[in-house]
């Protein structure tokens, strides 16, 4: 009887051991499964650009735009040079609004049915000079 109740107490904590474990992963997967990412409008050496001008994403995740040097800008998704073309989507995505201060952020999430591919984004002020930035969504 003795060593049935510590057999018992043993399995009881293997039990506890793999909940936790079960537990923590559930717990790690949901935040993998959404992800918030930082692009700076202006890079800190006062360049016209978006740093990073190329991110990998997933559906779900959310990226948090933040304005940084030599303002305005704004940001843009180009409509024909998404992977469905979708004029839609484009809009969803953007902010055409013009930030004008430093430290300005919005956040934009990736729908969950978007498609994968490549998705290019500009700022509407300074496209010419070259603000062209890239998020590709994994499937
Ligand atoms: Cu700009």
């Amino acid at each position: 009887m003795k060593l049935f109740a510590a057999n018992l107490q043993r399995i009881g904590l293997a039990i506890c051991a793999i909940f936790f474990f079960v537990s923590s992963f559930v717990v790690f997967v949901d935040s993998a499964a959404a992800e918030t990412y930082t692009i700076k409008l202006g890079n800190d050496k006062g360049m016209l650009a978006f740093e990073p001008s190329k991110l990998t994403v997933k559906p779900g995740d959310t990226i948090k735009w933040v304005n940084n040097k030599v303002p305005p800008h704004n940001v843009v998704f180009d409509k024909t040079q998404n992977p469905a073309k979708s004029a839609d989507l484009a809009k969803e995505l953007s902010h055409k609004q013009l930030l004008m201060s430093p430290g300005q952020e919005f956040e934009t999430t990736i729908p969950a049915d978007a498609p994968a591919g490549e998705y290019t984004f500009y700022c509407e002020p300074h496209r010419g000079a070259g603000m062209v930035g890239k998020v590709v969504v994994e499937g």
